[in-house]
């Protein structure tokens, strides 16, 4: 049933939705698996920006060239406790899928891993690649690049790109605990979808191409985002483009941007996740830091803040139960794509 407001759909119908026209653009049958379980799982935890507004963006990629659709990941070792993922130019999410295992297994064995994934397309958020291992009971951290879209603090250039860092630590009874965020004041998705709704977006988020402050999105799109909190959002900023890009033999954001020439793809590059087992501090026996952990968690709550990941578990059990509420005019793109 379609009303005005969008299109209910259960979280089956849209993880059918996202492989059928996932498939219908070219994508090999496990990417587009893998591709659409991400964008479907942003989608039920109310994550606009990433769920499955991502399908038009994905698309528009693959028709671009800048992807490789059928691409094969080659996972290998690079040290004892290092693995790489060779994604072959393909999206990261089945470069991730296939190097998790190797991590997971590396992070038990050594204390710590640090999984590099490479010559992947990345359109999406990271809290799924540090949820995972904080599920398998590890501390992670994760990274990646983007294209240069934002400047540096003191500066109206972009540089730098959204280059979002998510961590996730394992909680003993339920849900980790989880935050993913971008290092510009806001995904760059968010400004997309202020000027796809002909929302005006707040003064903070960037300059136009001649480095005045505006609110227009588009200007902000063709000019340069802001990083956040300042010369500290910037120093972050910073060191994403270093170690998932130098450090692993992967692209900056420039280079990324540069290496698009124009065709308007999604970042292509490198993501580095490192997963840390408490054990290999602390011993096998002990669940101390889970405890003092708890502590910390119901410090911050007891005083009315909430933790990071709250409001997306709250929207996971309500999108389970009930499914998700496509925005029209979105659906109605969607279905679009792969119609002659
Ligand atoms: P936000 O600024 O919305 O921040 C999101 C994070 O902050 C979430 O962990 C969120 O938890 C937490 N949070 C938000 N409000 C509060 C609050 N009041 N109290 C406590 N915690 C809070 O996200 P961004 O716009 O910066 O990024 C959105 C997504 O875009 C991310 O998932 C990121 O990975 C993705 N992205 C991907 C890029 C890429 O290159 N692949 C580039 C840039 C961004 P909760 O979820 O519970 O609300
Ligand atoms: O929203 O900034 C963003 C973004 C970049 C790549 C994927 N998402």
């Amino acid at each position: 049933m379609t009303d005005h407001a969008g299109v209910p759909m259960t979280l089956a119908a849209l993880r059918a939705l996202a492989r059928a026209k996932l498939r219908a653009v070219g994508l090999a049958e496990d990417h587009a698996e893998a591709v659409a379980e991400t964008m479907v799982a942003g989608e039920r935890d109310g994550c606009a920006s990433h769920g499955i507004y991502r399908l038009l963006v994905a698309a528009a990629s693959v028709r671009a060239g800048v992807v490789v659709p059928d691409a094969v990941p080659v996972v290998s070792r690079p040290g004892k406790a290092l693995v790489r993922v060779d994604g072959g130019g393909g999206f990261a999410q089945l470069a991730f899928a296939r190097g998790l295992p190797v991590l997971v297994a590396a992070a038990r064995e050594h204390g710590i891993a640090a999984l590099a994934l490479n010559h992947v397309v990345h359109f999406a958020a990271l809290w799924p690649e540090v949820e995972a291992l904080a599920r398998e009971g590890l501390v992670a951290l994760a990274c990646t690049p983007s294209h240069a879209w934002v400047a540096p603090a003191g500066g109206t250039q972009p540089v730098f790109g959204t280059n979002p860092i998510a961590f996730g630590w394992p909680r003993p009874a339920g849900d980790p605990f989880v935050f993913d965020f971008a290092t510009s004041a806001v995904a760059r998705g968010e400004i997309e979808l202020h000027r796809r709704a002909g929302l005006p977006v707040p003064e903070e988020w960037g300059y136009d191409a001649e480095g005045a402050p505006t609110t227009d999105a588009k200007a902000v799109l063709d000019g340069a985002m802001r990083t956040f909190g300042g010369h500290k959002g910037s120093a972050l900023a910073a060191m994403v483009e270093l170690l998932a890009g130098p450090l692993i033999g992967d692209l900056t954001s420039r280079e990324s941007l540069a290496l698009d020439d124009g065709r308007g793809g999604s970042p292509v590059g490198g993501e580095l996740i490192v997963a840390i087992d408490p054990a290999g501090f602390l011993g096998e026996a002990t669940t101390a830091h889970l405890a003092r952990a708890e502590a910390m968690f119901a410090a911050i709550e007891a005083q009315g803040a909430r933790l990071p990941s709250a409001r997306r578990y709250a929207a996971r059990a309500h999108s389970l139960a009930e499914g998700v509420v496509v925005p029209a005019a979105l659906h109605a793109e969607i279905m679009a794509i792969g119609a002659a």
